[in-house]
């Protein structure tokens, strides 16, 4: 394993790791206008900027808002994602909003002068590490990294509410299309606002409300589906299993366990469903997604009981999985016959719940 300091590389300008470096870190207690200062002298008017982004909304909107705050203060400003887009709510939101991304593969590093990271840090990543950024924006837990500006806020439910800070200070009126790109992202980090939120979230998404289509919005929120994801409902509407307020379907062999998840919340839209088991084979691995109403039973529980003992399973009140290796499987179960395959899952599974 590299050392910190050996992954940020050569262009160390704040090497040593001393208390005083504590002093470059941006905390709260600085003004925003102070903030937006010290951000503005990390650049200058021939400045070329590649923004680094591990692609999802919040990081994707915060990237926007600074590519806008740097409108007309730099050279350039190039958005590059390390990963691959593959949720269909990101696709929408990419197309919907003209976002510009080029993938990382594409990007040639030496037209680019500074570096930039919103919305992680160079550790939670690979590929983050041929760079040395200049400045990094970020609301997850402070990994001591090191750069020229910091603002790290780990309170933060989004950095698109650290983002709307900062072009508040600035005086921007965002476009429809940013606020819109800053408001999903606030409400997508935030499980709108069911997990960690400060005020200030709270604060920034009033602000983005204002300027920010909600139809807009709304059709990048519902975009949870594929084209090719359909032959997977209409496989689990034709074979699925409802027994005494429980629903079982086997989609065989799936692309993306993600569908399993997909059908299963799907069928917890039944009024009178209140269990709802989908399960497919992806990578040599059986998934099974278990989601309940949380009232009465454990998924997290029956996940575990039904199958802890022949692979990884578990999770919360309402929402579970289990993931078990064919090559365990098919000791117990004949896997490549779907309908034997479900059998063998709605008996396991009855059996911890007591239906039987
Ligand atoms: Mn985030």
């Amino acid at each position: 394993m590299l050392s910190l300091t050996q992954k940020l590389g050569k262009r160390v300008r704040f090497a040593k790791v001393s208390a005083s470096d504590t002093c470059l870190r941006i905390y709260m207690k600085l003004s925003a206008a102070e903030k937006l200062r010290r951000l503005y002298n990390q650049f200058s008017s021939d400045d070329h900027v590649l923004i680094v982004i591990n692609a999802d909304p919040d990081a994707i909107s915060s990237a926007m808002a600074l590519k806008r705050l740097l409108w007309r203060e730099v050279a350039g400003v190039t958005i590059s994602n390390i990963n691959v887009v593959e949720r269909p709510d990101n696709l929408a939101m990419i197309r919907l909003l003209r976002v510009a991304l080029i993938h990382i593969n594409e990007i040639d590093e030496s037209r680019f002068n500074r570096f930039v990271i919103v919305d992680s840090q160079p550790d939670h990543h690979e590929a983050f590490a041929k760079y040395t950024p200049d400045v990094i924006i970020d609301h997850h837990p402070d990994t001591g990294v090191q750069a020229s500006f910091l603002d790290i806020r780990p309170k933060y439910g989004a950095t698109a509410s650290i983002m709307t800070e900062y072009l508040r200070a600035a005086r921007i009126k965002p476009s429809a299309k940013l606020a819109t790109a800053l408001f999903y992202a606030i409400k997508t980090d935030t499980d709108n606002f069911k997990r960690q939120t400060t005020i200030e979230d709270v604060r920034s998404f009033q602000f983005l409300y204002r300027h920010a289509n909600i139809h807009l919005a709304r059709k990048i929120e519902r975009s949870d589906l594929k084209l090719d994801f359909l032959k997977y409902f209409k496989r689990a509407l034709e074979h699925k299993h409802m027994r005494k307020g429980m629903v079982f379907a086997h989609l065989g062999q799936v692309m993306n366990p993600d569908v399993c998840v997909l059908i299963a919340d799907f069928f917890m839209r039944i009024n009178s469903v209140n269990w709802s088991i989908v399960s497919g084979l992806c990578d040599k691995t059986l998934v099974l997604v278990l989601r309940n109403d949380g009232i009465r039973e454990n998924a997290g529980k029956v996940a575990k009981e039904s199958f802890g003992l022949i692979g990884p399973a578990g999770g919360h009140e309402s929402m579970a999985r289990a993931e078990i290796p064919l090559a365990d499987l098919k000791h117990v179960v004949d896997y490549k016959n779907d309908k034997k395959l479900l059998n063998w899952i709605v008996n396991m599974i009855e059996k911890k719940t007591g239906k039987k």
